[in-house]
């Protein structure tokens, strides 16, 4: 293969030092590898790829939907290193019909010289053998996550086909292989303008390894803008080329922040009132450790921090984490110190204090991440701790002399927080104490269940006493108890801790549970297995209902991951035609049903406008009886953990439009259950 490719080729010296560096970390190719045939070293790189097509959860950790779109972020993560090397402005990501995907940058293209060690081209050696994404990139790191970094060869080997044109030298050059195996060596494919380079890709993935190969725009989405914060400066570009059902085609979006992680929090922070209007953006590099950090407060109580390890998120936090908030601690402690504003006979900020209503990214770069913990999410490095730490202590404390008014209203924010704190450690340690002695007593609006194995009962929580009565006359008292709750709950988002012990709804679910909170929480003191939220099916229902959910998601968030919590789903409308009866849940389903019984005067439509319209007969056969209702289970999907944080915040914010737009993107978060 060496003949067709030599005369387009640069000098030998280029391509040996070319070559050099990407097969710097290649263990598998050894010195005995011969040139040219697609001999011995051919059988070992199928071998190689083979195992990768026998046991692909070993290297991509799933064949699920999840282990699918992370294909495409492989491939990206290759272009955005060269991003990050400083060669690549631009990517573009296209789901194609049949769903494949094409990747195009406008880098250095991979290199496509010969290694002799290998005896193949740079590129050849990149798609077709094992973890030849290494750390390629010469004396740098490879910076970005992907397939736990196994890189382009797994993606070749779990596509039907991939193949890749390279734009370098005014030549295209072009190979193709399928399920992993070259379709033919390297060639040139035509020409292109001299000074045009960049890297093309599409693959094809496997529907004999994936259980589903359709791409999910809003997936690919998330994760693309996510990767374009994160790179500032870079533009990246996603395009749905397939047909919709409404067969339109050409959806596409574009993320090019040139703030980068400012801009990240900037979004984070776009319906929340800020407590000062600029964005504080720290950056630097300490013991080989590369630091970006941005955040702002607003006014609100809850704290969204979230760290990043070579681009990928670091849902458990780690060392990163750790050193941002030793660093923004002990900063606004000295300060408030030093200024006064914190009286020496008062205790220090707590972390906590500190941190209360900031939205806070943490961005590290750093070589060879160590994961830790359960889901291996968590950074263990502890240069990582220090460097940030240090960057942050540094530079905030000189941006607090720059700018004292914001200093100051954080220290003040802080302080109300620890006042705050104080007041509810209180209020709870006397409901504790209180419930030590009364032994838990259940509340008194609660209808309990008379089985007491938590397996097999379940718990409806309704708004409105009226309704509550109806649930209460309707339910099966051996498995489901009721408990209504009056209005509107309080909006946890909205409220301090000691006002949150306070209210008497939020103490009846606390009880009714028995799992208590926080740091008391114990899922196995559980009393139902099903927390069902039955709300009416309108906006008001379904703002109750996403209240009850924003309490649970921050209160009792196990309770949500492990599919405990559910909303019941009342019909929408009952059709009555010659004494007998239809219930509709949706608008579709309505017309459905009016399609199979004719359209005349005998039909008798009722739109349901709330719980309460429903006699206890009907509240039972349509929302209640495990026969035959529909369930929503709630979701957490760790993937969108900071989408959904979003959400909520979007719907409990002050601002009404976004709100509207939450209600109809909400059944993102549920899943069809009972159907
Ligand atoms: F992973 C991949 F191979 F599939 C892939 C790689 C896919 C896509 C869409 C782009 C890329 C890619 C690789 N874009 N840019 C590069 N750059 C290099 O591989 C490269 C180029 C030049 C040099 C050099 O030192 O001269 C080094 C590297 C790593």
């Amino acid at each position: 293969m060496g003949e067709n490719m030599s005369e387009e080729l640069k000098t030998q010296e280029a391509v040996d030092e070319e070559g050099r560096k990407i097969l710097e970390n290649l263990q598998e190719i050894e010195s005995e590898h011969v040139e040219g045939e697609y001999g011995a070293d051919q059988i070992q790189i199928l071998e190689g790829l083979e195992a990768v097509r026998k046991r692909p959860g070993m290297y991509i950790g799933t064949t699920s939907l999840r282990g699918l779109h992370h294909l495409v972020y492989e491939i990206v993560d290759n272009s955005v290193d060269e991003a990050l090397a400083g060669y690549c402005k631009s990517i573009e990501v296209h789901i194609n019909p049949g769903n494949s995907i094409t990747v195009i940058d406008d880098g250095r293209g991979i290199p496509v010289g010969i290694n002799h060690k290998a005896g193949l081209p740079a590129v050849e050696v990149v798609f077709t053998i094992l973890h030849a994404g290494g750390k390629f990139g010469g004396g740098g790191y490879k910076v970005s996550g992907g397939l736990h970094g196994v890189g382009a060869s797994v993606v070749n080997a779990l596509s039907t086909w991939l193949e890749v044109d390279i734009y370098h030298d005014g030549q295209i050059y072009n190979q193709r292989y399928e399920r992993g195996k070259v379709c033919y060596p390297l060639k040139t494919i035509g020409k292109c303008p001299e000074n045009k380079t960049g890297t093309k890709v599409t693959f094809q993935p496997d529907p004999e390894i994936f259980e589903d190969t359709t791409f999910d725009f809003d997936t690919l989405k998330n994760r693309l803008r996510e990767m374009a914060f994160l790179t500032k400066g870079l533009k990246i570009q996603l395009f749905d080329d397939r047909e919709d059902a409404e067969g339109n085609t050409g959806k596409s979006m574009t993320f090019h922040y040139e703030g980068g992680i400012k801009e990240f929090v900037a979004y984070l922070n776009e319906n929340k009132d800020p407590l000062y209007e600029k964005i504080l953006y720290f950056e630097g590099k300490r013991d080989n450790v590369y630091v970006e950090v941005a955040f702002q407060h607003n006014d609100g109580y809850n704290e969204m921090m979230y760290g990043f390890v070579n681009n990928i998120n670091t849902p458990e936090g780690g060392t990163h984490v750790e050193g941002f908030k030793r660093a923004i601690t002990k900063t606004v402690n000295d300060y408030g110190r030093s200024q006064k504003i914190l009286k020496d006979n008062e205790p220090n900020l707590s972390g906590d204090d500190v941190r209360e209503g900031i939205t806070a990214i943490i961005s590290v770069k750093i070589e060879d991440p160590q994961f830790e913990g359960q889901t291996k999410q968590k950074l263990g490095n502890s240069v990582a701790n220090g460097a940030v730490a240090g960057i942050v202590s540094e530079q905030l404390t000189y941006f607090f002399e720059q700018n004292p008014q914001i200093a100051k209203s954080i220290v003040d924010k802080s302080q109300t927080a620890q006042r705050a704190r104080e007041a509810a450690r209180k209020a709870r340690d006397l409901t504790r104490r209180k419930t030590a002695l009364e032994g838990a007593a259940l509340p008194g609006k609660l209808a309990d269940c008379s089985d007491k194995d938590p397996k097999n009962c379940e718990i409806y929580i309704v708004e409105g006493d009226s309704a509550g009565g109806s649930a209460k006359s309707a339910r099966s008292r051996a498995t489901q108890a009721i408990l209504p709750l009056r209005g509107k709950i309080l909006n946890v988002e909205k409220a301090r801790l000691d006002k949150i012990y306070a209210n008497k709804e939020i103490k009846a679910m606390i009880t009714a549970f028995g799992t208590g909170i926080h740091e008391d929480f114990d899922i196995s003191k559980l009393r139902y297995h099903k927390i069902i939220i039955m709300t009416d099916a309108d906006v008001d229902g379904a703002h109750i209902a996403t209240l009850m959910l924003t309490f649970l998601y921050r209160f009792m968030p196990e309770l949500i991951r492990q599919g405990y919590v559910y909303l019941a789903q009342p019909p929408l409308y009952k059709l009555e035609k010659n004494k007998k009866i239809w219930y509709a849940y949706s608008d579709e389903e309505l017309a459905q049903i009016i399609n199979e019984v004719g359209r005349d005067q005998n039909n008798k439509i009722q739109r349901y406008k709330g719980l309460g319209e429903m006699d206890a007969e009907q509240l039972w056969e349509t929302t209640m009886d495990p026969e035959r209702r529909i369930l929503l289970r709630v979701n957490m999907d760790e993937d969108a953990e900071s989408e959904l944080d979003m959400t909520f915040t979007t719907l409990m914010g002050d601002k009404v439009e976004p709100r509207r737009e939450f209600i109809e993107a909400n059944a993102k978060y549920v899943q069809n259950l009972d159907i």
